[in-house]
């Protein structure tokens, strides 16, 4: 493909399609799916929902923090192992570090799965208040509100003593205090009166941690994480004394909402009748959907092996019919007498631009079981 045979630059640094996909070699997993998503950075599109969201929440610490938060969205995706987890703390054996959910382009380095792997380089070099704008990536399940490449914000404040003496709250309270308020601030200016709650959670890099959950489509959707960072975090990086918070926005997520946009494929899309539907400055507009064709169903069973997975089924899926796959769900599971396990999955084929044959898609659903029958070496029923 044209996306194939091309390098990118990121943030001045140049990243070429054979560095990053390297087929035969077992320290990488990154197909050219991915890799074509590199350098685009719909979050630095003014006109773009992401863009347009992105500029709304600096407008938002501008007017609150008299411009203290410095901005950055452009790193560079590619970091290292050590930026991406050691950093902030991650333990060595966390599954987030596995091949099934991160993708590496050799074995200490990746594509970043969350924009807290800049959170240490920045402290080192001095900032206390910043909000990191960027693609992140992370080998996933297929549905409506998850996608391989997502977009995040990370933000970042760290007080001195100063700050929090007069409080009568200790460093933790008085920043866990000062992250909700702030948080449910960005929210109102966002959303106007809109139902959330709190939901305590973990994370390794920080400590109380929450995640803020909105009310949309009938169900609470998760919009952010965040939490009051690790001193061993800024004792290692030139803040011993000082306390911080930081959160992780997904930005998918929230203009899910505030845009109406049904699902999370169309902010990939260069349809016309979806990006003209959007304008710089122009926060929640009604998402107008210019089609609704029919979803095709189809399932598959087979029997899976010792080092099959959800997440490598849908790679395989996503590699054969990229973004016609709408859902892969498992709908049966079993195990019979000799302790061989079943699994079948439904999957969901659909364009959100056109209608598709049965002629088409009878073709993907032969070519995504070759492959799947080749390349997770399973067998099929
Ligand atoms: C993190 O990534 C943490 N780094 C967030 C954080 C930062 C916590 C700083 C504390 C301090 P999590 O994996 O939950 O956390 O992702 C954060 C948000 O990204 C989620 O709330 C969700 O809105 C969004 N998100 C996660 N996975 C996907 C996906 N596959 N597609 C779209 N959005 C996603
Ligand atoms: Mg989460």
């Amino acid at each position: 493909s044209a996306a194939a045979a091309a390098a990118v630059e990121v943030g001045g640094v140049k990243i070429a399609r054979d560095d990053v996909v390297k087929e035969d070699d077992p320290t990488n997993n990154v197909p050219d799916t991915i890799f074509s998503k590199i350098g685009l950075q719909l979050h630095r599109r003014d006109s773009h929902p992401l863009g347009i969201l992105k500029n709304t929440i600096y407008d938002y610490f501008d007017k609150n923090f008299a411009g203290q938060f410095d901005k950055f969205d452009d790193l560079c995706p590619l970091v290292s192992v050590k930026q991406n987890f050691d950093d902030v703390l991650v333990p060595a054996d966390h599954v987030s570090r596995s091949y099934n959910d991160t993708y590496y382009v050799d074995s200490q380095t990746v594509l970043r799965c969350h924009t807290s792997a800049h959170q240490a380089e920045l402290l080192r070099d001095g900032h206390t208040h910043f909000l990191v704008t960027g693609d992140v990536y992370r080998r996933d399940s297929i549905d409506s509100t998850h996608y391989p490449v997502f977009h995040q914000m990370e933000g970042f404040r760290v007080f001195s003593p100063d700050d929090w003496s007069g409080s009568g709250m200790d460093g933790t309270a008085y920043a866990a205090a000062d992250l909700k308020k702030t948080l449910e601030g960005l929210a109102r200016h966002l959303f106007g009166a809109v139902e959330m709650r709190w939901v305590d959670t973990y994370f390794p890099f920080t400590n109380p941690s929450f995640e803020l959950e909105i009310y949309f489509q009938d169900d609470w959707l998760e919009v952010l994480g965040c939490g009051v960072t690790e001193q061993e975090i800024l004792k290692r990086n030139g803040r011993t004394d000082h306390v911080a918070w930081a959160f992780g926005l997904g930005l998918e997520r929230l203009a899910m909402v505030l845009f109406d946009i049904p699902d999370i494929r169309l902010f990939w899309s260069n349809d016309k009748r979806f990006t003209s539907q959007f304008s710089e400055g122009k926060l929640g507009v009604k998402f107008k959907p210019f089609s609704k064709f029919p979803p095709c169903y189809k399932d598959m069973s087979f029997w899976i092996n010792d080092a099959f997975t959800e997440n490598n089924l849908c790679e395989v899926v996503r590699g054969i019919a990229g973004d016609l796959a709408e859902e892969v769900k498992l709908i049966d599971n079993f195990t019979n007498k000799k302790g061989m396990t079943s699994h079948c999955y439904r999957i969901a084929y659909r364009s959100m631009e056109r209608s598709l044959t049965d002629e088409e898609i009878n073709n993907l659903q032969l070519n995504v079981r070759e492959a799947v029958k080749n390349k997770l070496n399973v067998e099929l029923r």
